[in-house]
């Protein structure tokens, strides 16, 4: 609980109006969309970084969480305070600082939402490639936070890899700038790197420089139904292994497709028991041939059906049903347990198979669809609420059998909350006390984010 002294400290900092104690607010920031949730004790809307920087410092001298917060998107709970404190969010914080044409950069406020972010540079004939699911609604504090990956990761990368530099307030209150507004920069440690993916738990950004591509002259995209998910697992290998790197490869199951089908009302797939979505970018030439390419492959490999997108409206269409498969899971059962296991990408038929039998094994309802470009598979486990034992145990064996093929527990939506608890079955005991080692120094008193990560 924060002493009544502490509570007009944070008012005086935020201001009344960006500072509450209210229950109903209280409520608002208390989840995020792993359907977790843990009541903070009070909401901190700071506008500026000094701001952040005051209520992180108070923080350290009166021992309280800071747990900062962008959309409350996040799918492995990052954001859900659950050792109370101040949920620190950085909605306000929500400017387009500057975009260098010339040196093709963006300096963003953290709350900026990603897809205005790409809208704005789109129509300046630039591109900013990270494109997680939720861009309409996610921001770029929280895709830093959380190292987001998304939809064009297979080509472009994820997060990390456009971040050039921040300005970050670290856990005992310090303004420091890290990285650079330059292309490349060797001075130091790269703590920019640090920072990016440490879900909250090492710094708050407070401004981001992003890197910039020129935006790609053409676009084509792709949908391939198939009759059987093995072949549509086979066939996406196929294309990675063709020398053509799409900037997205998009696998959907059954389940994920009937899901979307139902929750925009529209047939997309006419029962296949599985699609294949890929997207292809670069001059028109080199894409009308890749397309065309892709699409002989595809029957080869067995599709009952291939279409090209014909216009940007019919590709706008195809991501669309793409981008509603996770809101409509949770149209579908109370609970979504959802993992984003990553394996080699030659391996996906492999865990595909395995994630089948364990819920056969189990009686359980397993929805797959996900980055098969990156061997990035969502796995989501659809359950009442009395199920969610069994999911765990499910879960446990969908973790062990990744591993086991080389992946890893989690590809793009972080350990958080929600998979602390298996982290040990991927990192050994001295590669997780390495990584306390480093929280403790910055943060020895655990201000931010705590319990998160590490358990
Ligand atoms: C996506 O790719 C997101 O749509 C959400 O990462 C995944 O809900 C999910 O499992
Ligand atoms: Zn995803």
């Amino acid at each position: 609980m924060l002493k009544p002294s502490t509570l007009n400290e944070l008012k005086k900092i935020l201001g009344p109006a960006n500072f509450s104690t209210a229950p109903e607010e209280l409520v608002v920031y208390s989840y995020d969309a792993t359907q977790q949730e843990a009541l903070p004790w009070a909401i901190a809307r700071p506008a500026t970084t000094r701001e952040v920087a005051d209520i992180v410092r108070l923080a350290n001298r009166e021992l309280f969480p800071v747990v900062p917060r962008g959309a409350g998107t996040g799918m492995s709970g990052g954001s859900v305070p659950i050792r109370g404190g101040v949920v620190l969010s950085l909605e306000r914080m929500n400017r387009i600082l500057e975009i260098d044409e010339e040196n093709l950069l963006a300096v963003v406020e953290p709350g900026v939402i990603t897809g205005d972010l790409q809208r704005e540079v789109e129509a300046r004939g630039l591109f900013y490639p990270p494109d997680p699911a939720s861009h309409r609604f996610c921001t770029l504090g929280g895709n830093v936070a959380e190292c987001a990956g998304g939809l064009r990761a297979v080509k472009y990368g994820v997060t990390r890899d456009y971040v050039l530099g921040l300005e970050v307030v670290l856990p005992t209150g310090e303004i420091v700038n890290v990285g650079a507004r330059t292309a490349k920069s060797v001075a130091g440690y790269d703590l920019t790197r640090l920072i990016v993916g440490s879900e909250g738990t090492l710094g708050i950004a407070t401004k981001i420089i992003v890197k910039l591509l020129p935006l790609p002259e053409s676009v084509r995209t792709l949908a391939a139904f198939f009759s059987d998910i093995p072949a549509a697992a086979s066939a996406a290998s196929k294309i990675m292994g063709s020398r053509i790197l799409p900037r997205a490869l998009e696998f959907m199951d059954h389940a994920a497709l009937n899901a979307v089908e139902r929750y925009l009302q529209e047939d997309l797939s006419g029962g296949a028991a599985a699609m294949l979505l890929v997207e292809v970018d670069g001059p028109v030439e080199s894409t009308t041939r890749e397309i065309g390419r892709i699409a002989e492959l595809m029957a080869l490999s067995g599709a009952s059906r291939v279409t090209q997108a014909s216009s940007a409206a019919e590709q706008e269409h195809l991501w669309k049903a793409r981008r509603a498969i996770s809101p409509a899971l949770y149209t579908i059962k109370p609970k979504k347990v959802n993992e984003d296991i990553v394996v080699p990408r030659s391996r996906i038929p492999d865990i595909l198979r395995e994630i089948s039998e364990i819920a056969k094994r189990h009686d359980l309802m397993i929805v797959n669809f996900g980055h098969a470009g990156d061997g990035n598979i969502h796995t989501n486990i659809l359950v009442d609420e009395q199920d969610l034992p069994r999911a765990a145990v499910a879960a446990k064996e969908i973790f062990a059998a990744t591993l086991r093929l080389n992946g890893s527990i989690t590809g793009e939506h972080g350990i958080g909350l929600t998979k602390a608890a298996y982290l040990p079955m991927e990192l050994a005991p001295d590669t997780i006390a390495a990584m306390k080692r480093i929280k403790q120094a910055l943060d020895p008193n655990n201000i931010l984010n705590p319990g998160k990560i590490f358990l």
